[in-house]
């Protein structure tokens, strides 16, 4: 299989949280293409196919390697045009929206009730590395991260606008899943995949939106390994 994506685990490597990862492998599912995930922690960043950008999700294609999931969505477009992720500039822009709704409203509100999660289902030698990278991103210690208080209340709240086109489309692309979906649902796999039980009940349209994309691909998302 020659199609490779660099995928971040937690200590238990079949534990792979991260949302922009998520929104790629919707968008592989969707092109159908074959891929193999390579599993990569936190801190040991000579794993990675490009060491100094130091993240993923990264794709290598034959001789191709291309970072960023954005750019990788539009890249997986032109290169494989059937089956189209973004059908036109319209909802290639409605992407670019609920991109940056995403990380507006339900990255700030969801990421104070994961950190803690992650750092403690991360390996034990990318444990430092998160612990300093996360406290210096938000300005706070771990600990005083996991005791905010009302950030469930806050995801509820931001989940509200997604109520709108759910409650009349089966998808966010409407009749069928596109890359506004797959961003979204990329973003709700992180919680998903961070904790046990659930964090936040999502308003009816919402959930049983969810659950439809839980089921696309055979189930793929569906059967992604949750913590126990
Ligand atoms: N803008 C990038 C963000 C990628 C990103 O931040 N990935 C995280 C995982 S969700 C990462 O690689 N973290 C490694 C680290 O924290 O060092 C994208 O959309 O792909």
């Amino acid at each position: 299989m020659s199609l490779k994506l660099y995928d971040l685990a937690l200590a238990d490597p079949d534990l792979r949280p991260s949302p922009f990862c998520w929104m790629v492998k919707f968008a592989l599912l969707h092109k159908e293409l074959e891929f193999e995930t390579i599993p990569v922690g936190f801190a040991d960043k000579s794993q990675y196919p490009d060491p100094e950008y130091g993240r993923v999700p990264v794709i290598v294609d034959g001789g191709e390697t291309v970072k960023d999931s954005a750019a990788i969505a539009a890249w997986l477009d032109r290169k494989y045009p059937d089956n189209p992720l973004a059908a036109t500039d319209g909802e290639a822009a409605a992407a670019e929206f609920y991109r940056a709704w995403v990380f507006a409203s339900f990255f700030p509100a969801i990421a104070p009730m994961l950190v803690a999660r992650i750092h403690a289902l991360a390996a034990e030698e990318d444990k430092s590395y998160f612990r300093k990278s996360r406290e210096e991103r938000f300005g706070k210690t771990i600990e005083e991260l996991a005791a905010t208080t009302g950030q469930k209340e806050k995801v509820e709240a931001s989940l509200q606008v997604l109520s709108a086109p759910l409650g009349r489309y089966r998808f966010l692309g409407g009749h069928k899943p596109n890359l506004c979906d797959y961003t979204v649902m990329g973003s709700f796999m992180w919680p998903r995949l961070s904790a046990a039980e659930d964090l936040y009940e999502a308003p009816q349209p919402v959930a049983a939106w969810m659950e439809r994309m839980l089921d696309l691909f055979d189930g793929y998302a569906r059967k992604a390994k949750r913590p126990s």
